[in-house]
């Protein structure tokens, strides 16, 4: 039996990997359609939803609720990737000493790339964020979830499976976590200080995970300000052919 054959090397139960087994159905019993009129109202009322969404830098210290951290990331867990392989982990950081490590290796990286490490024209492009290499808010947020990509899969017994689309999957399921928590009412600032090898080490992660960006989550601060900035218009975004 093949079952059994996993479960001797451990694969019994991986998500998207039945080798030598074709497809297994069942109905879409979720799918939910609506009249039409409603489903414009859905539509309207979700983009002003998300367009309220800010990056935020300036963050409160006030703690979440771990049930809203569980439940986005269940959310993120269910987005559409590469032969449902899944390749993604999340790192949940709520430890002050964590966090503290975190902002010194984050901050050792960005004081390279703002003093010179990153071409001219890509500082340039920063200057309207007001952004530099200060990263306090890797200690006052109260979470910071710390998202790998799994670049192949690897068993007890050593053998590694292949991965697809693996940005592509973790970007999406990222998205679907910052617009879940969002939804929610936590803010949300997607951090990439480059490289981010330091996370696999302060966070124990194995070497078949890259570090893909750090979120951090929490409350704004009372006084958090934002960038002055607008999003492109439909017609800029968009063709209809
Ligand atoms: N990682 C740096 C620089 C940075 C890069 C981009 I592209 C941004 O949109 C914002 C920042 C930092 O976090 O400051």
């Amino acid at each position: 039996m093949c079952s059994s054959a996993f479960a001797a090397v451990g694969l019994e139960g991986s998500p998207g990997v039945f080798p030598m087994s074709g497809p297994r159905y069942q109905p879409l019993d979720s799918f939910v359609e609506y009249p039409r009129d409603e489903m414009v109202r859905r539509a309207r009322s979700f983009r002003r939803e998300i367009a309220g969404r800010r990056t935020v830098r300036d963050f409160s210290d006030r703690p979440v609720p771990p049930e809203v951290i569980r439940e986005c990331l269940r959310a993120a867990g269910t987005a559409p990737n590469g032969a449902n392989h899944q390749p993604w982990h999340f790192a949940v950081v709520s430890d002050p000493e964590i966090k503290a490590r975190i902002r010194v290796a984050a901050e050792i990286e960005e004081r390279e790339f703002y003093r010179g490490g990153a071409p001219q024209e890509w500082l340039d492009a920063l200057a309207a964020l007001g952004t530099d290499e200060h990263k306090p808010f890797l200690e006052t947020a109260p979470c910071l979830i710390a998202i790998f990509a799994e670049r192949y899969q690897l068993f007890g017994d050593g053998r590694r499976v292949k991965n697809y689309y693996v940005q592509e999957s973790v970007g999406i399921a990222t998205g679907m976590l910052i617009t879940g928590l969002h939804h929610a009412g936590l803010a949300t600032l997607t951090h990439t200080p480059s490289p981010m090898g330091f996370l696999n080490e302060i966070l124990g992660r194995p070497a078949n995970e890259r570090p893909f960006l750090i979120l951090v989550v929490g409350y704004p601060a009372e006084d958090a300000r934002v960038p002055r900035i607008t999003k492109k218009p439909l017609e800029k975004i968009a063709s209809f052919l």
